[in-house]
């Protein structure tokens, strides 16, 4: 009698943890990538084992979680494509390695791409690593003046309604995150890590995308830690940390035609430390008309930082622009407000405007930087345009205008 118990008992257990699978898979639920074949040994491919999760969890009806869990993964380039028929999360407790070998990417302008997807979600305290030494040494964009045959780490494409959280980008071996046409889109508490020598490593740019919230983000990298390309709007930069690095942009704008204004960005409360710059707006010479209007820079601390405030209309790396022809982007409704701490250079504020299309409504208030080199004092220069101050302002306001 109680063996048959046991058995019918035994019988019964399987049959409710069958129905509790088949539940779990009919509610999304969680696909690790592991049950998908991947060896976690930081050594076989397991490109197709995430493919394949990805696929799975793209097709449920049902909320669903992908698991990378710890471990060392080798993933070549691979497209996260949507749409999917339901919110997926991403979920990355492992270490995910990037090939150095850069043929594999030929045809790639990114290595993990997340593209054409709604109430995306991207978390866990792993990391994407891009492995870039190598493509840092064979990066020749200075002579040729186009950056663009690396992959970006992480390369988000269309994408609205979605978080990006707690994950890290280390090495990549171009920009670590590019997001694209995006909107309503959060980066939160996330870690970008690359060598200060290693070039054009930005660490999130933004291009043609709205409503984009970066917040809580830890930078140190080769480039820009955040750039802001054409038609960025509605961006809200706070509590980011960044240096080393060459600091927060806006632009480069006016290379391109057709480019859409940047409109509406706020950086607040940020911390910058031994970049190369610290908040800027940077246009080319030479350039189509455009737009960039409403940019906020308030309540952010320098530390060692050279040019600490700068508008560059006469931005012109490599040389390779016709300088003598002023830019054509109009710059206006910009504010700096409360900007304290200490410059690594003389020349501390700069704000060179465009001889065609002076800057209109800059405002200066309560500017505290130091200074201490040798050839000090502290001064700010002014080109084409006439700011309002408030405030205490040291250095003082169009220094040279005095
Ligand atoms: C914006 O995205 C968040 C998810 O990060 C979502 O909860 C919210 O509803 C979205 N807002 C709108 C207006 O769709
Ligand atoms: C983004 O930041 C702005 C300004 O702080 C805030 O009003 C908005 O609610 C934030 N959006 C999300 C999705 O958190
Ligand atoms: C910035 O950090 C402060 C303190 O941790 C927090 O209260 C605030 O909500 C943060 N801002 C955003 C936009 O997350
Ligand atoms: C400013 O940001 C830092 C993190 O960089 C945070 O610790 C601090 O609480 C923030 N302050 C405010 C007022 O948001
Ligand atoms: C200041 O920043 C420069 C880089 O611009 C760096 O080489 C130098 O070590 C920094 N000095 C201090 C005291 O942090
Ligand atoms: C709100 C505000 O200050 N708007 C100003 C933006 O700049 C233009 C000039 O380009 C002014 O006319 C607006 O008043």
């Amino acid at each position: 009698m109680v063996s048959k118990n046991n058995r019918l008992m035994a019988e019964a257990t399987c049959l409710l943890i069958f129905l509790f699978s088949v539940i779990r898979i009919a509610h999304g639920a969680d696909f690790n990538i592991k049950n998908f074949g991947a060896k976690a040994n930081g050594k076989s491919d397991d490109t197709q084992a995430m493919s394949n999760a990805w696929k799975a969890a793209c097709m449920s009806t049902d909320p669903s979680t992908i698991l990378i869990p710890n471990g060392k993964y080798m993933v070549g380039p691979l497209t996260f494509q949507g749409p999917c028929k339901a919110p997926v999360n991403v979920q990355v407790q492992g270490n995910v390695l990037a090939p150095t070998d850069l043929n594999i990417f030929k045809s790639q302008n990114g290595w993990m791409v997340f593209q054409n997807i709604d109430r995306l979600m991207v978390s866990g305290t792993g990391t994407f690593d891009g492995q870039g030494s190598l493509a840092w040494s064979q990066n020749n964009c200075a002579k040729t003046g186009t950056c663009n045959s690396l992959p970006i780490n992480l390369a988000f494409t269309s994408i609205t309604n979605s978080k990006i959280q707690d994950i890290s980008s280390l090495n990549s071996k171009l920009f670590h995150m590019n997001i694209l046409n995006c909107k309503n889109v959060t980066l939160q508490h996330i870690i970008i890590r690359a060598p200060e020598e290693s070039l054009n490593t930005d660490g999130i740019h933004i291009g043609r995308s709205s409503r984009i919230n970066i917040t809580g983000v830890d930078i140190k990298t080769g480039d820009d830690c955040v750039s802001l390309g054409d038609g960025s709007q509605q961006i809200n930069i706070e509590n980011v940390t960044c240096g080393p690095g060459h600091g927060i942009s806006v632009g480069s704008l006016g290379k391109y035609h057709d480019e859409q204004p940047v409109m509406g960005v706020t950086v607040r409360n940020c911390t910058l430390t031994s970049t190369m710059f610290g908040v800027r707006v940077k246009t080319w010479p030479n350039s189509p008309s455009g737009v960039a209007s409403y940019l906020d820079f308030e309540d952010i601390v320098m530390n060692n930082v050279s040019t600490c405030l700068l508008i560059d209309q006469e931005y012109c790396p490599y040389a390779q622009c016709n300088a003598e022809v002023p830019s054509r982007v109009k710059i206006s409704n910009v504010s700096f407000k409360n900007i304290r701490g200490t410059s690594a250079t003389k020349q501390a504020v700069k704000i060179i405007c465009s001889r065609s299309i002076p800057c209109q409504n800059v405002q200066i208030s309560d500017i505290s930087l130091q200074y201490n080199g040798k050839d000090g004092p502290i001064t700010s220069v002014c080109k084409n345009v006439k700011p309002s101050a408030f405030g205490k302002l040291n250095p003082p306001a169009c220094a040279n205008y005095n």
